[in-house]
């Protein structure tokens, strides 16, 4: 049973072909794209019909396989949407959450909303690029857009929009706006009103495993491809991560990572306390209805960044170079808080991680090695910070993390994080999301039965690397040293 998955990440995307042989899943990659935003004047915007171009050759390419394709589904990076005109077409170009129109909104906003108020009703942590402040940010600035809008679609939505004529809003991705009450199991029509925006935009929410159309006959004739149903799944490409998780027990912890790192468990109800409000936590929809008690942290970025910059100065360094010379730094010189919000646009890293060790009175690191060592390691000891968080408010203990995402192919990382939380450390798959699309177009199907049956077969068809904790000492004592830099001490 042939079925084709589309991963969207905020820097590139992929289509893989998924089959099923004697309970094995065997994956093909037919296509592989960059997703470059684009920067037109001060506005960071995604080149959504580029993407759309993107998943449309990826179709072609299969078809050239002569795969018989039962249902496609996409997945991509969260909280950024597009909003469509009375006539059904999209207006304008979606933003990059990377966007500075977001500045200061989240601040402004709790001056009108509380901020327990918005806790309360959505349990999802406050980050400032939420679609709930990117809405109020566009609302802020008149934007003529809202008053044209009748439709509002994130991105996995809005491209499936494309491919079948129909709208459908999707469960775990909505979970992400920071305007769906999971307590209500609907939008939040009360929050969306305080907002300012009109709640008619926001229709039923389907749960991912739904058929949402076919493709339309535009695309057929153009493409010269049949009509497969389009499915929703976990569109939010981290609940897809966290469903491709090969654990067998289930009370489990992951790390999602990639450009961002996504560290947290899984939980049936959201869990909305004065903890989890006072740490940031966030309740995210899963599937099957389950929860993400997770926190982002901010990931590989920071590095991807800095090689970009490299790049720009004429310097090409591939990701195993700078891992080599991370290596051969010198060990524990200089540590950051990688959640500090000087990290989180674009721009100059070098100088902005100079700029905290100069402000925390550190060693400044200097050369790639240095400052991706720097890097590396100040990310594998805020993982512990959050993993001894999520056994606290999920009252769990846990006797090993689970690392997918494209990150496990940092073994350094990998070592250092296991080193770091002191427990051994699961990798595997690295193509998390997109098996996680896969699975559950194949539980859709009847294929699976369950996302646990679904979890059995993923862990017997990619290989798992284990790592085990080692040089406990030194890393407890860098622990310490971090927290304090950090100002995460109790
Ligand atoms: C990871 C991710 C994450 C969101 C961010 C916007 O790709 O979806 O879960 O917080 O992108």
């Amino acid at each position: 049973m042939n079925v084709l998955a589309y991963d969207l990440g905020a820097s590139s995307g992929r289509a893989l072909l998924g089959r099923l042989t004697h309970s094995k899943i065997e994956v093909e990659e037919v296509h592989r794209f960059s997703n470059e935003p684009v920067k037109v004047g001060e506005r960071l915007q995604w080149d959504i019909l580029r993407l759309y171009h993107e998943i449309k050759q990826g179709l072609l390419k299969t078809k050239h396989l002569r795969a018989e394709l039962q249902s496609l589904a996409i997945d991509s990076w969260a909280v950024d949407f597009g909003l469509i005109g009375q006539n059904g077409e999209l207006l304008g170009n979606p933003y990059h959450y990377r966007d500075r129109h977001t500045h200061g909104v989240m601040e402004s906003m709790f001056q009108s909303i509380p901020k327990e108020y918005i806790f309360q009703r959505t349990g999802i942590q406050f980050l400032p690029f939420n679609t709930i402040y990117q809405l109020a940010a566009m609302k802020q600035a008149d934007s003529p857009l809202l008053k044209e809008a009748s439709r509002f679609l994130m991105i996995p939505d809005l491209l499936r929009y494309f491919l079948t004529g129909e709208m459908l809003n999707e469960f775990t991705n909505a979970t992400s706006t920071q305007l769906y009450n999971p307590v209500t199991g609907d939008w939040d029509r009360e929050l969306i009103q305080r907002v300012g925006v009109s709640d008619s935009w926001f229709d039923r929410v389907a749960d991912p495993g739904t058929e949402a159309g076919r493709i339309r006959s535009s695309v057929m004739t153009d493409l010269g491809v049949p009509s497969i149903p389009v499915l929703a799944v976990a569109e939010h490409d981290t609940a897809s991560a966290v469903a491709a998780v090969p654990a067998l027990d289930r009370s489990f912890a992951y790390l999602s990572c990639g450009t961002w790192s996504l560290m947290g468990t899984e939980v049936e109800r959201p869990v909305i306390n004065e903890e989890t409000l006072r740490f940031n936590f966030t309740n995210e929809g899963g599937i099957g209805r389950s929860f993400r008690l997770l926190k982002n942290i901010m990931g590989l970025w920071i590095v991807q960044e800095l090689k970009r910059e490299w790049e720009r100065a004429g310097v090409e360094y591939s990701f195993t170079e700078i891992v080599r010379l991370a290596e051969e730094a010198p060990a524990f010189a200089a540590f950051i808080d990688p959640d500090d919000e000087l990290f989180l646009h674009a721009g100059d890293m070098r100088s902005r991680i100079r700029q905290y060790c100069r402000k925390t009175e550190q060693q400044l690191p200097d050369g790639p090695g240095e400052l991706a060592r720097c890097i590396f390691e100040s990310l594998a000891l805020k993982y512990r910070y959050i993993l001894e968080l999520t056994e606290k408010l999920s009252n769990q203990r846990f006797n090993g993390l689970h690392m997918v995402g494209g990150g496990i192919n940092n073994a350094l990382l990998c070592q250092w994080t296991a080193d770091s939380v002191g427990k051994p450390v699961w990798a595997g798959p690295a193509e998390g999301s997109a098996i996680g699309n896969l699975a559950v177009q194949w539980i859709a199907q009847g294929v699976f039965s369950d996302i646990w049956e679904a979890r059995q077969v993923i862990r017997s068809s990619f290989p798992m690397t284990t790592y085990e904790p080692s040089d406990r000492e030194a890393w407890e004592d860098a622990y310490g040293r971090f927290r304090q830099i950090a100002g995460l001490a109790d």
